[in-house]
């Protein structure tokens, strides 16, 4: 599945104007895009304001990409390819960058990980609640805490404009959306991050080349041709938001290679730091990757409960405000 969605792959040289002229034509229309321009301009607005910092100064602003994007096979969409990614790196770095006073556009795939549920158990809605001896409908006292932290963070992070959630499903809907908040963040400069946690298909269907109607499988074996996603890393560091702080991300399976992949990756799209990770061991360490050298990061095992995340968003933050310090000398 990995490989048909073309997890890790080295992409071509820089990407020519041409195929991201392709893609953004032969895409269906975003969904609400107006409306979805006019949010992130308001919480751009809201959060650019000399007060929104607390300290005298603007707020940050990271835009946190999460979860993986599908590939649908049908334009009614029936069948799709999809990846393994569950969301919560990108859940979990938003709670630590809205901690450390960042606002947190996150761009996240329907359904997957959200920040401040973690805690929760899976099924939250259905297994939070109870009715005691018929009387009105209450949270179970095993599930109180979590659910009192969870509502009262996330509500203090919307209501602060600390946090603006778009979705997205599909890889079309991905870049789409992604295209809107470069250039919405563009004039940000070097306060801006784009912090790109989400596993992104490599490989996709053109829009006009799907079939309508679900595919049959009276026809036999089926033939797909699969091209390729335009590296759009690429566009973000040179046109939608060339002074922005970029950190992407580079999953391998086989630790052999990884290192040496997240170093091309960074040379290729001259990203500030590539955040490289195996599959099994995601959740307990990541290298990042710069010109500065490789930083190995890990869990703090002797606090139960503790993320990886923690540690990695501070060095991401002190990285972030070096860049910022050096952009105005
Ligand atoms: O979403 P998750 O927490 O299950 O996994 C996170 C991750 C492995 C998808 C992320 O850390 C990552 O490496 N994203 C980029 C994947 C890639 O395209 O190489």
């Amino acid at each position: 599945m990995s490989s048909i969605n073309g997890l890790g792959r080295e992409g071509p040289a820089p990407v020519v104007e041409d195929e991201i002229t392709s893609f953004f034509g032969s895409a269906p229309p975003l969904k609400d895009s107006e409306k979805i321009f006019e949010k992130l301009n308001r919480f751009i607005e809201l959060n650019s304001s000399p007060q929104a910092g607390g300290d005298g100064g603007e707020r940050r602003i990271v835009c946190v990409t999460s979860g993986g994007t599908t590939v649908p096979l049908e334009q009614r969409c029936v069948r799709y390819i999809d990846n393994f990614s569950s969301g919560n790196r990108g859940a979990a770095s938003t709670e630590y960058f809205v901690k450390a006073g960042y606002a947190v556009i996150f761009l996240y795939r329907r359904g997957t990980c959200q920040p401040y549920c973690r805690s929760l158990p899976d099924d939250p809605f259905l297994e939070c609640f109870e009715f005691p001896d018929g009387s009105d409908i209450q949270v179970r006292s095993s599930h109180s805490e979590a659910v009192k932290r969870a509502v009262r963070d996330q509500q203090a992070a919307v209501a602060e404009s600390r946090l603006l959630k778009l979705p997205f499903t599909n890889i079309f809907e991905y870049l789409q959306t992604l295209q809107l908040i470069g250039t919405a963040l563009k004039d940000l400069g070097p306060d801006a991050m784009f912090y790109l946690a989400a596993a992104v298909s490599d490989f996709y269907v053109p829009w006009n080349s799907m079939t309508e109607h679900k595919i049959q499988s009276g026809a036999g074996p089926l033939d797909i041709r699969l091209a390729q996603v335009p590296k759009m890393l690429w566009v973000l560091r040179t046109k939608w938001a060339p002074s922005a702080f970029c950190i992407s991300f580079k999953l391998e399976t086989d630790s052999k290679i990884l290192l040496e992949k997240a170093g091309m990756a960074l040379r290729k799209y001259k990203v500030h730091a590539v955040v490289a990770n195996e599959l099994l061991t995601r959740k307990e360490e990541v290298v990042v990757v710069s010109t500065d050298g490789n930083v190995l990061v890990r869990r703090d095992t002797d606090k139960p409960g503790s993320d990886v995340e923690d540690p990695l968003i501070r060095l991401i933050m002190d990285r972030h405000s070096a860049y910022i310090k050096e952009s105005h000398t």
